[in-house]
């Protein structure tokens, strides 16, 4: 489907919404400027696509039921931004969204683009790891980010995502998570969110970012793979809510795009020190896993490209990659 072909449905479902009421196809061609004919395409368009209608010869359409999924239409109603999400291409199931986003990037994809999907085939991790990805109930994002940094300032991107996930749970649920380092978002010590971020550079510059977000929020414990039961949850699971997931994706969006206009404003620095205060992470005792080495020390803080910085007898070591153990 072309841009304004998707333009044009979600202002259908726009003014049908607003009215709450009958509207008449002609009302709805005027106001878009379109023939009844093309209407009448969006309409069941929209219908195979699980909006449901009533439909009268006199009066028109009345939008009676909405799918819960997360088509472009459905998460611009939430936006509070400029520039990430005012491009949202939709799939119903796809490999990764990492891999779409970056492909998209290479072939000049703008900056705020993203690739959104109801479940992935082959959900990343970190380090070739996997990501339990079941469909319909949780939320799987990559935004494209050309930020023009240096490569060496790019790490603490992460950390933008972990803390746009955490104003969205406290703004939805008034639950403060926690943050794990380097890209955890816990709730009561579960992982409910996992970021992986993949870059392209040349010469001495990032030409874009992706980052690719797996937030967990309406799946059930007894739908999570039965290895990850014990150490992953979902923002249901946690508040025993159901969730619009549209709405969440809304405002996650709206969050990345005010904490990526900090680190614009501040460097990566400023964005390190808005983590480290979030995290509470100074003056803890930790064991790192790095490589397969494992590293036990207070942790002195995170350093200005997000490494963190373990003390282990006085000696202070800058560990730049692994995994925290509990
Ligand atoms: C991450 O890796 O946490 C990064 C996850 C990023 C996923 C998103 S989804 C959209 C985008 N497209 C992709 O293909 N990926 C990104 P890491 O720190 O390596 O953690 C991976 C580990 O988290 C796994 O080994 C499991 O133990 C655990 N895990 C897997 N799926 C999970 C889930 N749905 N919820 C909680 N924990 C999970």
């Amino acid at each position: 489907m072309t841009r304004s072909a998707t333009d044009k449905i979600g202002e259908t479902l726009k003014i049908l919404r607003e009215s709450g009421d009958y509207v008449s196809g002609d009302f709805v061609a005027a106001r878009l400027r379109v023939s009844r004919t093309a209407v009448w395409k969006y309409i069941n368009h929209l219908e195979r696509l699980g909006y449901v209608f009533q439909k009268s010869k006199g009066k028109g359409y009345r939008l009676t039921g909405t799918p819960d999924k997360l088509y472009a239409w459905e998460i611009d109603r939430h936006l509070r931004t400029d520039l990430i999400g005012r491009k949202v291409v939709h799939r119903e199931n796809i490999d990764s969204t990492n891999t779409l986003a970056f492909k998209l990037a290479l072939s000049g994809e703008p900056e705020g683009a993203c690739v959104v999907t109801e479940s992935q085939g082959s959900g990343k991790g970190r380090l070739g790891r996997k990501w339990f990805s079941p469909a319909g109930k949780n939320l799987y994002i990559s935004v494209v980010l050309r930020p023009g940094i240096h490569p060496s300032s790019v790490y603490p991107i992460t950390f933008l995502s972990s803390l746009a996930v955490y104003d969205t749970i406290e703004e939805l649920s008034g639950i403060r998570p926690s943050l794990k380092w380097p890209n955890d978002v816990l709730m009561n010590g579960k992982k409910i969110c996992g970021t992986l971020i993949e870059l392209s550079t040349e010469a001495d510059m990032v030409r874009f970012v992706v980052v690719g977000i797996g937030l967990n929020i309406n799946m059930q414990h007894r739908e999570i793979d039965e290895e990850l039961q014990k150490k992953a949850t979902s923002l249901s699971i946690e508040t025993k809510k159901t969730y619009e997931r549209a709405l969440v994706c809304g405002i996650l969006l709206s969050h990345l795009e005010r904490h990526y206009r900090y680190f614009r404003q501040h460097g990566a620095q400023g964005t390190c020190g808005v983590w480290e205060d979030r995290a509470a992470i100074k003056g803890k005792t930790l064991e790192i896993n790095q490589m397969g080495e494992s590293y036990k020390g207070t942790v002195e803080g995170i350093d200005h490209d997000g490494a963190l910085l373990l003390n282990m007898d006085g000696k202070v070591k800058k560990i730049i990659a692994g995994d925290v153990n509990f």
